[in-house]
């Protein structure tokens, strides 16, 4: 594209030096609007992809979050586990892996290390409570555990659940952004596409759905505050390690 302009540019000078000192004929007047009307459109091009780049194509703004707030879906009875939390994603520029924070609480505390499954599903909608989310958002037509928000199990540990997830294959723009789609929080552990059944292949068989949201973007801070909650915790962590050892 430089290099067209750069001709272009050439040419109109060519034109107007060949005028100096000469009647300028309609031939080579109209060779001069036609090299003027093909210099306006290529400094249009250059405009609007330069323009473009400078809005959101790579620089140090092109970074995105979103939050989305867990509630207990609407439509589970008041005997099931009420999970609330918030959910964090951090996407540093388009087409990077998406980063995540998951904190979450309200899990049934049991003895042993429960894991649940965590996956983004198709639609935005809790009308229906979780139930009106659709089936995983799969935008390549491929099976489980191959979709976008397929973000896997996670451990839960007295009752809650709290992890940073990088290196995630959803993200916050583009075509197959999830941003309006629901996070959807599950009661079972995801099979991983080994349950030898359709389903496994369709959903895991997570089983019930336990809480959700709807994915939004926000501003930096609260990923800011998460991230730094998040060093003060592995410190803390590290300290009770060492004094123990
Ligand atoms: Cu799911
Ligand atoms: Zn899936």
């Amino acid at each position: 594209m430089r290099v067209l302009l750069c001709a272009c540019l050439l040419l109109v000078a060519c034109a107007s030096d060949a005028e100096v000192g000469s009647d300028v004929s309609d031939a080579s007047y109209r060779m001069q609007e036609q090299i003027r009307d093909m210099y306006a459109k290529v400094t249009d091009i250059w405009e609007e992809m330069t323009g473009r780049r400078a809005a959101g194509g790579g620089g140090p703004d092109a970074t995105l979050h979103a939050a989305c707030q867990v509630r207990p879906s609407a439509s589970l009875d008041a005997a099931q586990p009420q999970v609330t939390g918030l959910v964090l994603f951090r996407q540093l520029a388009p087409g990077a892996r998406l980063e995540a924070f998951f904190e979450l609480e309200g899990f049934p505390a049991e003895p042993n290390n429960a894991s649940r499954a965590i996956h983004v599903h198709q639609f935005g909608d809790l009308s229906q409570g979780c139930e009106s989310t659709g089936p995983h958002y799969n935008p390549l037509g491929v099976q489980h555990p191959q979709h976008p928000g397929d973000f896997g199990n996670f451990a839960v540990r007295a009752g809650s659940l709290w992890k940073y997830r990088p290196g995630l294959a959803a993200a916050l723009s583009g075509p197959h952004s999830i941003v309006g789609r629901a996070v959807v929080v599950h009661a079972g552990e995801d099979d991983l596409g080994r349950g030898g059944n359709v389903a496994s292949l369709e959903n895991g068989n997570a089983g019930r759905r336990l809480a959700c949201c709807v994915v939004g973007l926000c501003g930096a801070e609260p990923w800011a505050r998460q991230a730094q909650e998040h060093a003060e915790r592995k410190k803390r962590r590290r300290e009770r390690e060492c004094k123990a050892a």
